[in-house]
């Protein structure tokens, strides 16, 4: 069968400092990401007509998915798309602000870019429990900011993430402890722009 593998992050643990701590991201990828990889591939093992399926086939067709494994695919698939998603939107000497297309389509859609923080923040913040805050694209182009619980992914509803946030305390509670604000008033520090354009760009396609 073809095997679901941990993705190599794309920097090292402590690239992300003093925003995000070595300790956290080395937990997170090596631990936390790995697990979701593991559960998925027990959860496909039976299923070698699912185990050429990309994870986003997966869970983009979530319903196709037989039910007595959906539950565990959804959870721990999306936990493997989330992660892969959230460390490339991520990077060493990145923040800042968005330029071009992408900054025009935030200021067009949330007012100003400061707005757009300010929401995204906001969604990140009130999803109680565990999730993540999503800015999306949908088929006509139209930008939104979402919030989906566990390890849920927009693309099960249809609309593509170009930038994510992992809200779970797992992301950030060795550093924040409960102040999960900070750590998302922190987390801009990090957002890789450029790339969070290139999703723009590939999901137009
Ligand atoms: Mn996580």
């Amino acid at each position: 069968m073809t095997e679901h593998v941990l993705p190599k992050l794309p920097y090292d643990y402590n690239a992300l400092e003093p925003h995000i701590d070595a300790k956290t991201m080395e937990i997170h990828h090596s631990k936390h990401h790995q697990a979701y990889v593991n559960n998925l591939n027990a959860s496909l093992k039976d299923h070698p007509d699912l185990q050429n399926k990309t994870v986003e086939d997966l869970i983009k067709n979530l319903n196709s998915v037989p039910e007595a494994i959906r539950n565990a695919v959804r959870n721990s698939g999306g936990g493997h798309l989330n992660h892969t998603f959230f460390w490339q939107v991520m990077g060493p000497g990145k923040g800042g602000e968005p330029s071009g297309e992408l900054l025009e389509k935030i200021k067009s859609s949330f007012e100003s870019f400061d707005k757009f923080k300010e929401k995204f923040s906001a969604a990140g913040v009130s999803r109680f429990g565990s999730g993540w805050a999503w800015l999306t694209v949908d088929k006509t182009g139209k930008l939104a900011i979402e919030s989906t619980a566990n390890q849920d992914n927009p693309l099960t509803e249809s609309t593509v993430a170009i930038l994510g946030v992992d809200v779970w305390e797992h992301a950030y509670y060795l550093k924040f402890q409960n102040r999960r604000a900070d750590y998302l008033a922190t987390w801009w520090n990090v957002v890789n722009w450029d790339q969070v354009a290139h999703n723009l760009k590939s999901a137009k396609h």
